[in-house]
């Protein structure tokens, strides 16, 4: 990674106020947790992701979506937040007035510590009713290891507590409305900082992908921390080609070192 753009990141953002970070599927690849474009294996292996992730996929069969979900979900359960994780909770020690706006539905930037992170696609821990969204939960899990769930098995769902109903995935799928108040908070969010980071993310999903776009308009400067090119190239300020396990802990140590000057 080219050491002048790095320092130049540091500077920015240990002389920062208002950080925030906003992160894709890309934060956990090092945690073991498939990222969002990679190739889907098994009984899904003939869909795309972005096919799967849909009502109309449940709708049609939602034994083969729900095991697809259940088995991301015991992915994550035996997942570990990595040092990119780690990192982004530094920052928020650092910059008290730090975000963290994440496009993923899994829990390790939690486990890592970082408080009310903005959930904008949900969270595969939040299970709901197709009917009236009555929060659902999952059987009690054994103490101990998370059972490996085998690849490709389809899971018919739960049926709601309350009225029945069919349970789905707590996610925001293709076609459907980002929350109403986490997407306020996060263009607020953007709209108001002095820089954003944007982590792991292809920025092809919308309007999520919209959330750098606006910290840059408004003037923040905006570091992006991927190992490939992504459209969010020409919005940032800087890009910094690499993992985030590996750039995010030395960003983090430089950022608050240069500006302690020591
Ligand atoms: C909506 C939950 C309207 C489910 C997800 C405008 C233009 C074009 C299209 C649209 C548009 N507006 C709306 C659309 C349609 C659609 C959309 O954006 N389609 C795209 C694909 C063309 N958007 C929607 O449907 C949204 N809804 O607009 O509704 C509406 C309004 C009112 C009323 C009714 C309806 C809903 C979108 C949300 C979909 N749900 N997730 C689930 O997870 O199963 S999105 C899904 O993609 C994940 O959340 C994921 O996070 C997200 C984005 O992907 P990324 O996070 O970027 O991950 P990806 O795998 O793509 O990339 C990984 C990146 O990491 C790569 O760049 C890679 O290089 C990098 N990387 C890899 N390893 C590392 C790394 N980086 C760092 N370190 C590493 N180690």
């Amino acid at each position: 990674m080219d050491s002048v753009l790095s320092h130049r990141a540091a500077q920015i953002l240990g002389d920062a106020h208002r950080v925030v970070v906003f992160t894709g599927a890309g934060i956990s690849a090092e945690s073991g947790v498939p990222t969002f474009r990679d190739d889907l294996t098994g009984l899904w292996a003939r869909f795309d992701a972005e096919q799967l992730a849909t009502p109309e996929a449940f709708h049609a069969d939602p034994d083969l979506v729900w095991g697809w979900y259940e088995w991301r979900r015991a992915r994550v359960r035996r997942a570990e937040p990595n040092p990119g994780h780690l990192a982004i909770t530094t920052i928020a020690t650092q910059a008290p007035d730090s975000t963290v706006i994440t496009q993923n539905v899994d829990d390790l930037h939690e486990r890592a510590g970082t408080q009310a992170a903005i959930h904008l696609h949900g969270s595969l821990f939040a299970p709901r009713c197709v009917a009236a969204a009555h929060p659902a939960t999952f059987p009690n899990p054994p103490d101990g290891e998370v059972a490996e769930l085998p690849e490709g098995r389809r899971i018919p769902p739960p049926r709601c507590a309350s009225c029945a109903a069919l349970v789905r995935p707590g996610v925001v799928w293709f076609g459907e409305a980002l929350p109403e108040a986490a997407l306020t908070a996060a263009v607020q969010a953007a709209a108001d900082c002095d820089v954003l980071l944007t982590v792991g993310t292809s920025g092809v999903v919308h309007p999520a992908a919209e959330i750098p776009r606006i910290a840059a308009r408004a003037g923040a400067a905006v570091i992006q921390v991927n190992p490939e090119p992504t459209p969010l190239d020409p919005v940032a300020t800087i890009n910094l080609r690499g993992t985030a396990a590996q750039v995010l802990p030395a960003l983090v140590t430089a950022a608050w070192e240069t500006t302690d000057g020591n």
